[in-house]
């Protein structure tokens, strides 16, 4: 196990690397690091440096061999005893990316070699010391054939390049701006470039190279215009301009997770980069802007000021994510940008919080680093950043970051400088804070209220309670701001005077203690109360609110979030009925609501849609204890059902929209039309079957997704022809093929394990971690109904699969173990299958990875 409170800085420091990597069938690394002594380090200390998977070949000390007995190799280590205070090293190591499956450190994919250093990669292509804390400037020379790898990049300017003797060339890359060796990058491949410009508010000409397999070209144009809208964001919002002349990003096909932010060289899933009508749904052309923006945006918030340690890493990723939600919100629809990002936290960080991993936004310990890349990291962090933001004024908060960024420019920082610089601009003690980053688990706010009408005094009573976690039994209190509002009987909203310091603003209690007591006089009539507008914390809310409250708030509050909230809470709370009998009277006031919905619509048809979504499976199974997955899909059929037949008029009118252009409102149209159809598609009508397998065939991806996907569960012919008409048409192009397995992985038809592992020895089937990930990610995670089959057969399932892939790729394997880890809040038939199954890959020597989340959840 590695413990926060076992930190301490390196006792050496290293200014400088240089390398020299030739790619032959090994790649050896020729590397000379300058070390020196920090000073009041141990004057004794041995050089201990970080390396993995590498052969040495040789060593030598300011040019002099190393003799064997002068130094020791140790599994991950490499010590040198008795160094002097200042030094070279060169060594000389060697490796093979052609066997790295972990796709970590130097490997293949595709036509391209690439690298991949964060956490710890770095050390799996040469000695280092390989931790965030230790800033080096890099200069790096790579060579390869020249016919198989045209292209070669590292970090920052390329200085050099030329023939390499016969059949080979070389380029020489420098990197101006130090760095940890996990931002480190290169990449020898061949790739085509497509290359755009921007233009720096203070003039200076960036340009922007795109490099993707051949043939992928016209898919970049997307991703380019992100990246251009990105820099522009970050110049006008937060005064941050772009600090190389060249910002490059390459698309691989074999990528752990989604992007990779090394300092002007970021490496991309391809599913992130690529995009045209024909190929990304509309929710991927969102997923590349976001992704593109995010990685960007770590060039000032992660890159500049990095972290001191791993434990800190939510000062990148929380403040990272936060910023790229701004954006965003600032380019989209604010409501449904928001509503998307509570649905992930939700689905994602709650049963986290709630489950066996559960953490702290900086954790305490880790026995593997990649495992602390988690949901509670990224988006409960961001949430804590925007509770921040919204206590000390958006404005306030942005002087906070650049104040941050300037103090701690060109270092390794820790949440407290963060939260310190935002107490210096905004002046105020924001201590409670950080008892958010040390807490682990999600509070509840629990909020009564009383009327008393001779008084004319409204009182509304709080309470917050955090459960013990898994990993931590006592709780305390935290601050959790509550956005809020009054309305009288007229529906007028109640003009509030500020009552500091339980609320500071006419809109906002800041919860502080247990327990608090708001009053109100000179109110006329019982108010209807509104919380949380906005979800201004990330907490679980209770308030009685009644059925009428919950419709009224659906069809006439103004903050799109709250009505959304309320239209979701009304489904939730069918779905309750018709789990525990029959639909009754929170059925038929959903569906009376949504029928006034539908007949006075919002102007905005994507929110529209939202209001009218169903909670997913996943969001419904992450959020329902005990969990009866059988229970929940029949109630949640049920209701598609209901509403269908409730709304057929309106359906059918949206249902027939089929507009292919980008523009934001034909988006709307296509997200509305998509969901419409989809519940239509339970009245087994032919006549909707014919519309879903037209739309099916649709040159645009998102409305052909949204045809399949009307058609998915049914066992018609037109489901077969869609499907196979979708699986030929797009066999050679994988990241669509992703979605036909995808979709296939989903489906409720019976059988459904027989089909998942027939997708598994499809011939079609070629693993890499998004295919992977598209079967069994897809299939943990979204049928319900065959992973949870009885018998515990889909568990048994994922075990045997998960098995196989950790002895190749283990921070995939340990992606994909967290459908495994929750039998406990299973009902116990499923649980104790649930539980067998981790047990099963519990024998089978797991990797340290898959190890340490299993432990976690048989402890
Ligand atoms: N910083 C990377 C994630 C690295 C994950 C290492 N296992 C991408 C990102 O958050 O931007
Ligand atoms: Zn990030």
């Amino acid at each position: 196990m590695i413990l926060r409170s076992d930190y301490r800085a390196s006792d050496f420091l290293l200014d400088r690397i240089e390398l020299h990597v030739s790619v032959e069938a090994l790649t050896t690394v020729e590397a000379w690091l300058h070390l020196r002594r920090r000073p009041g380090a141990d004057p004794a200390a041995s050089l201990v440096l970080d390396g993995r998977g590498i052969e040495l070949l040789s060593i030598e000390l300011d040019g002099t061999p190393i003799a064997p007995s002068g130094y020791r190799i140790e599994p991950e280590q490499l010590v040198v005893p008795a160094v002097p205070d200042a030094f070279v090293l060169r060594t000389l190591t060697r490796n093979d990316p052609e066997k790295n499956t972990v796709l970590e450190g130097w490997y293949r994919s595709g036509p391209m070699l690439c690298t991949q250093c964060e956490a710890q990669g770095f050390s799996r292509i040469t000695y280092a010391l390989d931790r965030p804390d230790v800033l080096s400037r890099f200069r790096v020379r790579l060579e390869a054939e020249t016919a198989r790898y045209p292209v070669l990049l590292a970090n920052g300017n390329c200085v050099e390049s030329g023939d390499a003797g016969p059949g080979r060339h070389y380029a020489v890359w420098e990197d101006p701006h130090p760095k940890p060796c996990y931002l480190f990058a290169m990449v020898a491949g061949d790739l085509a470039c497509v290359e755009g410009r921007h233009r720096t508010p203070s003039g200076r000409d960036v340009a922007l190279r795109f490099y993707v397999d051949r043939g992928n070209e016209n898919r970049v144009a997307h991703a380019m215009e992100s990246l251009r809208k990105a820099m522009q964001w970050d110049e006008s919002v937060y005064g941050l301009e772009y600090d190389l002349d060249i910002y490059m990003v390459v698309a691989a096909r074999d990528f752990n997770m989604g992007a990779m932010e090394n300092k002007g060289l970021n490496l991309f899933n391809a599913r992130f980069v690529l995009a045209s009508p024909q190929t990304a749904t509309d929710v991927d052309y969102d997923g590349v802007e976001s992704v593109i923006a995010h990685e960007y945006f770590h060039n000032w918030t992660g890159n500049r000021v990095t972290c001191r340690d791993w434990f800190q890493l939510s000062l990148k990723e929380g403040l990272t994510v936060y910023r790229d939600q701004c954006f965003s919100a600032d380019l989209g629809s604010r409501d449904v940008t928001r509503i998307e990002h509570v649905r992930t936290l939700r689905a994602l960080q709650f049963p986290e919080d709630a489950g066996p991993t559960a953490h702290p936004v900086r954790p305490d310990a880790y026995a593997e680093v990649n495992n602390l890349y988690t949901a509670t990291v990224y988006e409960k962090g961001a949430e804590i950043l925007r509770m921040l933001a919204s206590v000390i004024g958006e404005e306030t908060f942005v002087a906070g970051i650049g104040h941050y960024l300037k103090q701690h420019d060109g270092t390794a920082a820790t949440v407290e400088d963060l939260l310190a610089s935002l107490e210096a601009v905004s002046g105020q003690k924001l201590d409670g804070f950080r008892r958010w980053y040390s807490q682990s688990g999600t509070p509840s706010v629990e909020i009564t209220d009383e009327y008393d009408a001779a008084e004319g005094r409204y009182t509304l009573r709080l309470r917050q309670h955090t459960a013990p976690t898994h990993d931590q039994a006592q709780k305390t209190v935290l601050p959790i701001p509550l956005r809020f509002s009054l309305r009288d009987d007229d529906g007028q909203l109640l003009q509030l005077s500020p009552q500091p310091p339980l609320m500071p603003r006419a809109d906002l209690i800041l919860l502080e203690a247990a327990e608090a007591e708001l009053r109100f006089d000179n109110i006329e009539s019982r108010p209807t109360p509104a919380f949380l507008h906005g979800f201004s914390a990330p907490v679980k809310l209770q308030y009685a609110y009644t059925p009428d409250a919950l419709s009224a708030l659906v069809l006439n509050e103004e903050d799109g979030f709250l009505r959304w909230e309320a239209s979701q809470r009304l489904m939730f709370d069918a779905l309750f009925e018709t789990m525990n009998g029959e639909p009754g009277e929170h059925s038929r006031m959903l569906l009376h609501t949504l029928q006034v919905l539908a007949a006075n619509p919002p102007a905005d048809k994507a929110l529209l849609a939202e209001l009218l979504r169903l909670p997913a499976e996943s969001e419904l199974a992450a959020q329902i204890e005990p969990l009866d997955p059988h229970a929940v899909t029949r109630a949640r059929d049920g209701l598609r059902h209901a509403i269908a037949q409730a709304l057929t008029g309106p359906l059918s009118v949206w249902a027939a929209w089929m507009p292919t252009d980008l523009s934001p409102e034909n988006r709307a149209r296509r997200s509305l039309s998509n969901l419409a159809l989809w519940y239509l598609g339970h009245l087994n009508s032919a006549r909707i079957r014919k519309l879903a397998l037209e739309r099916a065939h649709s040159p645009n991806m998102s409305l052909a997704i949204g045809g399949l996907a009307a058609l998915r569960d049914s066992d018609s012919a037109e489901r077969e022809e869609a499907m196979d008409a979708f699986h030929l048409r797009f066999r050679d192009e994988p990241l669509v093929l992703d979605k036909w397995f995808a979709m296939e992985a989903a489906s409720a038809r019976p059988a459904g394990l027989e089909r998942v592992t027939a997708l598994l020895t499809h011939p079609d089937f070629k693993p890499n971690p998004n295919r992977t990930r598209a079967v069994l990610g897809t299939f943990m995670r979204e049928n319900l109904r065959s992973f949870h089959a009885p018998d515990g057969g889909g568990y048994r399932l994922l075990a045997t699969e998960l098995a196989k892939i950790d002895a190749g790729n283990p921070q995939l394997a340990a992606r994909l173990v967290e459908g495994l880890l929750g039998w406990r809040r299973l009902v116990p038939a499923l649980g104790e299958h649930m539980r067998a199954a981790l047990e099963q890959l519990a024998q089978a020597g797991p990797s340290r990875d898959v190890a340490e989340k299993i432990g976690k959840a048989l402890e």
